[in-house]
């Protein structure tokens, strides 16, 4: 992964700094602010190169892009990976610190350009401390006044997007559904304790031991991280990280259905293809994960109460309805199909953009 390749992004900016004192490499990707500033959380890893760090923004930042538009936010698609000098577990307090106060400089450079929330590896209180230097924040604590952690509602409109397509792929509701979910992070274990409640059987994975101990005493099957790709299940739900079906993986995926919390699930158009052709209905990432979109966004800046994040976030199942209808009509991917529904919004002839 070469740098000079991934700078030739055509994605609106991209800011970085490195630190040398933590060892840390800072990115902003301004993907696009057609519908409004641009935003989307901040991711914390430790990368293979910095070429890879900035792979990553630039992919989620264009994700973010689809995911406002799709959703019809007044939001443009932007993210932040902070590449760190080691796993974020092996950072200690007062290096997370400064990394915070270095990446809060570098945002309100933007001047509201760019808006931060949370992502992996960051949360609410990384967000209070982020808002000490800089106001283009989301997701602060709401003992801060921010509208807080946004995984229920994500996890709230994955469940939906459960739901839709099962009912769509033929399966009808989750109950007795074999759902396998990958992750069992903020996100995932909301989205298993959703589904169990509706009567799916759970089949779990996870590489933290703690987490899989607690899903064991809640009576559901575990799956060894490194088999999650061979196992039999209805629907699959990624809830851990990116990238996580290629072709290949496509190919052979012992499953019917796939609709997940993790961004960027598809590591390319070519595995949506091999999906299709398998009859497996995948719903389209930035359309089931919009939940988390809805609760910041509609919270802090629309002004919406729980009720609508609530409301609005259930409507992912029929954007979904609509996203599966224009596949079939047009017999392209799921993936294309949702691409399209997001391009309307953001082709210059659009009416509903902010800019407007
Ligand atoms: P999290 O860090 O709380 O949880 C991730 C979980 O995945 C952890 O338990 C981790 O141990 C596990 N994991 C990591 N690698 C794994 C592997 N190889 N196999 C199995 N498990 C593995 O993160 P989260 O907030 O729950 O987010 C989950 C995903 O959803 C991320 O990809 C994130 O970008 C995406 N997402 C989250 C939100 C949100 O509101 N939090 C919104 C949109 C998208
Ligand atoms: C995501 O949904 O992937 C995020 O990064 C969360 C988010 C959503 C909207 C604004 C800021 C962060």
């Amino acid at each position: 992964m070469s740098i000079d390749d991934e700078l030739r992004w055509d994605g609106e900016l991209t800011v970085t700094r490195h630190d040398r004192e933590t060892g840390t490499t800072f990115v902003i990707r301004i993907d696009s602010t057609r519908l409004g500033p641009a935003s989307g959380g901040t991711r914390a890893a430790h990368y293979p190169s910095i070429g890879h760090a900035l792979a990553d923004a630039g992919k989620l930042s264009g994700a973010m892009t689809l995911k406002m538009a799709v959703s019809d936010l007044p939001m443009g698609g932007g993210k932040s990976v902070i590449a760190l000098p080691a796993p974020r577990n092996r950072i200690d307090s007062a290096t997370w610190s400064r990394i915070l106060d270095i990446h809060a400089e570098n945002i309100d450079k933007l001047e509201g350009n760019y808006w931060t929330g949370p992502d992996v590896n960051t949360n609410s209180s990384d967000m209070d401390q982020l808002s000490r230097t800089t106001k283009y924040v989301f997701g602060r604590s709401v003992d801060n006044g921010g509208a807080g952690s946004s995984a229920h509602a994500t996890a709230l409109g994955v469940f939906e997007a459960m739901k839709a397509t099962a009912r769509r792929r033929g399966l009808g509701t989750l109950d007795g559904r074999k759902v396998l979910v990958q992750g069992l992070g903020a996100v995932g274990g909301d989205v298993v304790r959703l589904a169990a409640q509706a009567g799916a059987r759970l089949l779990v994975a996870d590489t933290d031991p703690q987490r899989l101990e607690a899903a064991s005493l809640a009576g559901h099957t575990i799956v060894p991280a490194d088999e999650v790709l061979r196992t039999s299940c209805d629907l699959f739900a990624p809830c851990a990280m990116g990238g996580v079906i290629d072709s290949a993986a496509a190919a052979s995926i012992p499953t019917l259905a796939v609709a997940g919390a993790a961004n960027n699930i598809l590591t390319d158009a070519a595995a949506g293809e091999v999906l299709r052709s398998r009859g497996v209905l995948c719903a389209p990432d930035f359309v089931a994960n919009a939940g988390g979109a809805f609760h910041l966004v509609g919270r802090e800046v629309l002004g919406w109460n729980e009720d609508d994040v609530v409301e609005r976030t259930r409507g992912i199942g029929r954007t979904l309805d609509e996203v599966y209808s224009l596949s079939e009509e047009r017999g392209i991917t799921t993936e294309a199909a949702a691409l399209l529904l997001a391009r309307t919004r953001l082709s210059p002839a659009s009416t509903t953009a902010a800019a407007t």
